[in-house]
């Protein structure tokens, strides 16, 4: 079987070696801009050329190399039969948790306060934090949303989640649906994004979403720049409804330079580093799923079309 490796982003080298090893059977091929088409069945991406579906239109399956499937759907030339899986955890729903510690624990046990009393050389201890004044809620509870669930339940937050189906988590409040969105939101301080990109899910973070969240409330976002109206969020801020955010993702990656978010001193921004892919855990799992598409076996993760994810 040939399958074709194409990524705009990801060090080719390191993958292929990897792939090569775990997939000796099949030729694994690296994915060139105007090259002559591969025959390849099967493509493996992250942040795949635009030209992919163009230059390759035979390609069946494609198996992405992150969570979200979003930058795929933008492809010309997709065919609505060609088979899309996703990677399943692989190692990134625990940095996804640890990153959603870290933005929390900066405000709600005043670290970046701190930060700031250290420049100014002073030794002054702010008033004790209660975690019940923090309430968390997760938008998205696949992989990604339960695991960092979980992880606030364990240190003793009060956690609610936000799902599209009903979902049963020990120790999380659970919601799902449009109609239980308001519910959500009023139980929640920190609202923490680890949706999917989709049709439904895009600019779901708006002034509605932000007026209806408990007062002072903390965003942290990891799932998509898309789900952001970035005006709302400047405004939240400058009213005081929001006293920040955390952002990862933005509708512009590289955030360009003239952008506004760069010197709001309420918001904190990393450039899409929540969670790595890390290779050798993706390519075992991607090596697993390949085999068993191959053999005709059900494959976990497959991205249902009529839903985006
Ligand atoms: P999953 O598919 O496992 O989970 C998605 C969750 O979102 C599910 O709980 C799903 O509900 C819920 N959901 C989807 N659409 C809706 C909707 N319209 N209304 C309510 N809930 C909805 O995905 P993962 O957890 O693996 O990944 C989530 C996202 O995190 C990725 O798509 C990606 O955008 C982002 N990500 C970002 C990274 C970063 O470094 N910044 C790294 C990795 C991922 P249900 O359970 O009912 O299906
Ligand atoms: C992903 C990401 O979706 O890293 O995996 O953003």
């Amino acid at each position: 079987m040939k399958i074709l490796f194409a990524s705009t982003m990801f060090d080719p080298n390191v993958w292929l070696n990897l792939l090569n090893k775990a997939l000796p059977e099949c030729e694994i091929i690296q994915w060139q801009e105007g090259a002559p088409n591969t025959g390849a069945d099967i493509a493996i991406v992250w942040s795949p050329p635009e030209k992919l579906f163009i230059q390759e239109p035979q390609i069946r399956a494609v198996f992405n190399m992150g969570a979200g499937v979003d930058a795929i759907f933008k492809l010309d030339g997709l065919s609505k039969d060609t088979v899309i899986v996703r990677l399943e955890d692989a190692g990134m729903a625990v940095q996804m948790a640890e990153y959603a510690v870290h933005a929390l624990t900066n405000v709600a046990r005043d670290f970046d306060l701190y930060q700031q009393l250290q420049d100014q050389t002073k030794w002054e201890p702010q008033p004790d934090m209660h975690r019940s004044r923090w309430p968390v809620g997760v938008l998205g509870m696949g992989k990604i949303g339960t695991c960092v669930a979980e992880t606030f339940v364990n240190l003793g937050y009060p956690v609610s989640g936000w799902a599209r189906s009903e979902r049963n988590i020990p120790g999380v409040k659970c919601f799902y649906g449009q109609d239980q969105f308001k519910d959500f939101l009023a139980s929640s301080r920190v609202l923490i994004n680890v949706l999917p990109l989709t049709p439904e899910t895009e600019n779901i973070l708006n002034k509605d979403t932000f007026n209806s969240l408990l007062p002072e409330s903390y965003l942290i976002s990891m799932g998509r720049g898309e789900h952001l109206v970035e005006e709302d969020l400047t405004n939240a801020i400058d009213k005081g409804k929001l006293i920040g955010a955390t952002l990862d993702v933005f509708r512009q990656e590289p955030l360009p330079q003239s952008h506004p978010y760069w010197k709001n001193k309420r918001i904190r921004i990393t450039p899409h580093i929540a969670a790595a892919s890390l290779p050798e855990e993706t390519v075992a799992q991607i090596a697993d799923k390949i085999k068993q598409y191959a053999a005709n076996q059900t494959v976990s993760g497959i991205v249902d079309r009529s839903r985006g994810y």
